[in-house]
């Protein structure tokens, strides 16, 4: 089919990002006439390959000194993968946030909220048509891990695309709302406890039936600022510090529970700190509103 070649035509216009740590490279570039960026990403070694891997591998010796020696090692070719993801069409957006450049963080009060961000985010946010993709079965179906249809407070949890699900090491899921009137965070009331404590008892008791895996070796958390401003859940594995997730802009769904319960409208009056790129707008906006 055509998707086995898919990347064969891509046109490399400018590396994104690239990490040695996290082993990924973040390209845009031209794929049939259209803006793309591709995410090219060695994955995890898995422990039930070891034994493959050692034992077909190709050596090259390229030092040895004393006790130690190091080789380059040729793989079996099965055994050999990346994990490649492509955004195409690619919007102007998508190109800035997998750019690596200057961060700032900035304080939003709820004020800054209504006045500032919300009318710049109704501009500027990313197309939510994989997530209805997703909430209508048009698309991932195959890869519900559990899903909730209640129209309150159900939710689809499914693999995060970031997540190629070959080793529970790097699990990550996401629990996205039926409800489609919750951007983010910052709309959350005590209305909506209801919903949040059912993704975290219904959340947790799927991970467990489908994985083995306890909720105290979970992190369930929201991001604030999100990228789309549909509310949904991150459910990574504890011992995974997932790229992006940084501590300024986690919050963990039982401290956002708790802090609903205590003040039902926390999060409409709260000032919130999350980290703004340089070129991203909205820090622009805030300059403009007279607010840095
Ligand atoms: P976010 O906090 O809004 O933004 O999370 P972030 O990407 O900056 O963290 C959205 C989450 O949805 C991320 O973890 C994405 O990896 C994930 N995601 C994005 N898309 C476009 C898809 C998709 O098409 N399918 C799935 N399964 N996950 C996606």
């Amino acid at each position: 089919s055509s998707d086995v070649s898919v990347l064969a035509g891509f046109e490399t216009k400018s590396v994104l990002r690239d990490s040695a740590r996290e082993k990924n490279i973040f390209i845009h570039g031209m794929l049939a006439g259209q803006e793309a960026v591709v995410i090219l990403e060695k994955t995890p070694i898995r422990e039930d390959t070891v034994s493959a891997l050692l034992e077909g591998s190709r050596l090259t010796l390229e030092m040895r000194n004393d006790i130690y020696s190091t080789y380059r090692a040729q793989p079996p070719v099965q055994l050999n993968e990346l994990k490649a993801t492509l955004v195409c069409p690619a919007t102007e957006k998508h190109v800035k946030k997998y750019q690596r450049r200057g961060t700032f963080l900035l304080w939003e009060t709820g004020e800054d909220y209504r006045t500032v961000t919300l009318p710049f985010l109704l501009s500027q946010s990313f197309s939510l048509q994989w997530v209805y993709n997703i909430l209508d079965k048009k698309a991932e179906a195959d890869r519900i891990v559990f899903e909730d249809p209640d129209p309150q407070v159900g939710f689809v949890l499914l693999p995060d695309f970031k997540w190629d699900q070959k080793q529970l090491d790097d699990l990550y899921l996401i629990a996205i709302v039926h409800k489609r009137d919750i951007k983010s965070l910052r709309d959350l009331r005590g209305e909506h406890l209801r919903l949040l404590e059912n993704i975290r008892s219904k959340g947790e008791d799927a991970v467990r039936q489908r994985y083995d895996i306890a909720p105290n070796r979970l992190r369930v958390f929201l991001h604030y600022q999100p990228s789309y401003y549909h509310l949904h859940v991150h459910l990574t594995a504890l011992s995974y510090e997932a790229p992006g997730s940084t501590v300024e802009r986690a919050h963990l769904l039982s401290d956002v529970i708790q802090n609903l319960q205590a003040d039902p409208d926390y999060y409409r009056d709260r000032t919130l700190a999350f980290p703004a790129h340089a070129d991203d707008g909205l820090l622009e906006k805030f300059k403009e509103a007279g607010r840095l």
